[in-house]
């Protein structure tokens, strides 16, 4: 008699600034395995004040066979303000053992799939799933319910008996037709009610949709290709456009589209927006875009069809360093973008870098110069994002670069958040007095929240203090955890 499998889905993401969003993730694999026939119940710690209460009962009231830890986020990415988001993971999994010591734990998401031997030391977990888990998380559950072998199903991470781990590369395949949207009733309701200030009133946590799996490009710090593998995987835009009729005619008030690149391909994005446009299910939305995409039937379409922001990761406005970057556009085409979206009524979040490979004095000040045209101190319907320092992630070449100028040592562990900044950029005292100075003069301008009373040099030095006691507690438990 085939029984079904009791998976407890548990997300540690708590981070609620600058916003919440949706464990989106956890719920459209827990829509897929209860599709199968499962019995599942989802767990979002994200409004809980008791953690460790809600995990207790709810182990002690499902009795899970399985509980399935969702990890979105590692870290900040962020060298300027300081954080970790993995240690919840291990907590978790130690009240679980606590209330029901048989119990598997089964880790998966965006952020273990950048870091899934060293999360698996770090929770001490059974198994783990890397890449998207439609349906590798359906065959594991049908190999551990059948007691059969586990060693072939797609991105699986199990640890051996010997020490280390067994791996299978993750399948990076999905097919569209027979995968579930994620079901909104899994989601907990108190997203629904949950409003945050922004800068022109209160926002809304909105839904997600997602176009595609994937990204084209190959920029040199992005690790997005680990997670959702090379090149995309294109959804059908007439499937696209019924989810979000579906969304319209449920009453949501909006969504986000959540594609790390909305218009790249640009002719599968046109081909969304037509079938939208044709189907007029208009309702606002947002997105992230690259601005060497970005033509006139592009913005055309998308004011059309109801999109209200967009995200621009222009990260330079010098083109020397976008070439260094490996992007695919250089700086007259972000300031042609970001007028297009401007004059269609499309409130526009430039996001930049400050010490990319190549950055120096004469680059950082030409994107200053540029984005001062763009989004002046008056601006209202545009604001710039900036990011001092890259986050170096596990296969990119950033990551290599960054060892070859000995920044780290190619066996540093990825769970702990390391930077890279070009000496040009970080040995410019003046540079950085400059970027405060600058930044202090943009009221919609955004670096770190305590500019207006610390000056940049020294919040660099005092987030490498902070890096390195998170650091040591990350290694600390490290240790603990893999000691026999
Ligand atoms: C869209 C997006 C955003 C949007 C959010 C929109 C939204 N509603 O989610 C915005 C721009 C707001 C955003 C913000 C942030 N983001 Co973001 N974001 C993404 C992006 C591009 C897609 C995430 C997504 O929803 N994908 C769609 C779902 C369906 O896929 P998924 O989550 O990967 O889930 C699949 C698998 O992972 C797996 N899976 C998921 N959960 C589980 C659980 C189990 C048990 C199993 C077995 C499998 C499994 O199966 C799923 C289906 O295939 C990813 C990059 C990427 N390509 O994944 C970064 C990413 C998740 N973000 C990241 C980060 C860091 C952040 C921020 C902290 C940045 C910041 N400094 O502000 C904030 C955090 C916001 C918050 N409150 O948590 C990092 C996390 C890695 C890290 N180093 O920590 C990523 C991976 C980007 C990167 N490459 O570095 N983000």
């Amino acid at each position: 008699v085939v029984t079904e499998v009791r998976v407890l889905f548990v997300s540690i993401n708590k981070l609620r600034s600058y916003r919440p969003v949706l464990p989106t993730g956890m719920v459209t694999v827990a829509t897929q395995v209860r599709a199968a026939g499962h019995d599942v119940r989802c767990l979002d710690l994200m409004f809980e004040d008791d953690d460790e209460g809600v995990v207790r009962q709810a182990v002690g009231a499902f009795t899970p066979d399985l509980v399935g830890i969702a990890i979105r986020n590692v870290d900040s990415l962020n060298l300027l303000e300081p954080a970790v988001y993995t240690p919840i993971a291990a907590e978790v999994a130690e009240w679980v053992r606590q209330v029901a010591p048989e119990t598997p734990i089964l880790l998966g998401g965006a952020g273990f799939t950048l870091v899934p031997e060293d999360l698996m030391d770090f929770v001490r977990a059974e198994y783990g799933l890397t890449g998207f888990a439609e349906s590798s998380a359906v065959m594991l559950l049908d190999r551990l319910q059948r007691g059969a072998g586990v060693e072939n199903v797609p991105g699986v991470i199990v640890p051996l008996a010997a020490g280390g781990y067994h791996r299978q590369p993750p399948a990076f395949a999905i097919d569209y037709d027979r995968v579930l949207e994620p079901d909104p009733a899994l989601y907990d309701p108190r997203y629904r009610s949950y409003t945050y200030e922004t800068l022109d009133g209160f926002g809304r946590v909105p839904v997600a949709v997602q176009t595609k799996k994937g990204c084209v490009l190959a920029c040199a710090y992005c690790s997005n290709a680990l997670i959702d593998g090379p090149g995309v995987r294109l959804n059908r835009p007439e499937r696209v456009a019924d989810e979000i009729e579906r969304l319209r005619d449920a009453g949501e008030p909006g969504y986000e589209i959540i594609d790390g690149v909305f218009n790249l391909p640009l002719p599968y994005a046109m081909q969304v927006l037509c079938e939208l446009d044709r189907r007029r299910a208009r309702l606002p939305w947002s997105a992230m875009i690259n601005p060497g995409a970005v033509t006139p039937e592009l913005v055309d379409l998308m004011a059309r069809t109801g999109c209200e922001q967009v995200e621009i990761g222009t990260d330079s406005c010098d083109d020397q360093v976008l070439r260094a970057l490996g992007k695919n556009y250089r700086c007259e085409q972000v300031v042609r973008a970001h007028r297009r979206f401007v004059d269609a009524g499309i409130r526009v979040m430039q996001c930049l870098f400050i010490g990319s490979p190549g950055d120096d004095r004469s680059s950082v000040l030409r994107t200053f110069d540029v984005i001062g045209e763009l989004v002046p101190p008056d601006a209202s319907r545009a604001k710039a994002y900036w990011t001092f320092g890259l986050r170096i992630a596990r296969g990119t070449r950033l990551h290599d670069l960054a060892v070859a100028a000995g920044v780290i040592p190619p066996d540093q562990r990825f769970l702990v958040p390391s930077y890279y900044v070009s000496p040009a950029v970080a040995e410019d005292a003046d540079l950085l007095v400059e970027t405060r100075t600058r930044m202090l003069a943009h009221p919609s301008w955004y670096l770190w929240w305590g500019l207006s009373h610390v000056d940049l040099a020294q919040r660099i030095r005092l987030a490498t203090v902070e890096h390195r006691e998170i650091e040591r507690m990350l290694l600390d438990h490290l240790t603990l955890g893999s000691a026999p």
